[in-house]
């Protein structure tokens, strides 16, 4: 197989003319840091770049790598995993008993008599008495009838 090249390369991207009747691709153009680049086996002098000898560039950094981690420190609390775009970060709170962007808020009620309010009846239900505090929720059965009453199941309490 034989490729033949051009005499033009993009590097994470490329540019139209202002007049060109095709679509602009969807694809975004590349996010990340790149060292050594190498064309037909000669390196890049991206020095010759910026300085206009050579191609040109735009929104490009030269000589220095802007790689943010935005997940450490960890802003996902609560044990929610924390994932990450060059651009921002989200939290999946999945499994931990909290929601919100953070995975800050609780979300069961504080109390068996919360639950009452809302109207639940005798069953066992999930509190976080300290809610979003570092108490991890458990497992309860709620008494709804007369005064309530909390019943820890045995070993299921933090
Ligand atoms: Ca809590």
């Amino acid at each position: 197989m034989q490729v033949k090249t051009g005499d033009q390369y993009f590097f994470g991207g490329y540019s139209f003319p202002l007049n060109d009747i095709q679509p602009i691709p969807s694809q975004r153009s590349f996010q990340g840091c790149m060292q050594l680049l190498h064309v037909d086996e000669q390196l890049v002098d991206l020095h010759a770049v910026e300085q206009g000898k050579v191609g040109s560039f735009s929104n490009v950094n030269i000589d220095m790598c802007a790689i943010i981690d935005r997940c450490l420190p960890n802003h996902c609390e609560h044990g929610g995993r924390c994932t990450q775009t060059w651009d921002s970060f989200k939290c999946n709170c999945e499994r931990t008993g909290y929601s919100g962007a953070t995975c800050h808020n609780s979300i069961y009620e504080q109390s068996c008599e919360a639950y009452k309010h809302l109207g639940r009846t005798s069953d066992t239900y999930w509190i976080d008495p300290d809610g979003s505090g570092p108490l991890a929720p458990f497992k309860v059965y709620c008494n709804m009838t007369g005064n309530i009453t909390m019943i820890l199941h045995h070993g299921q309490a933090a």
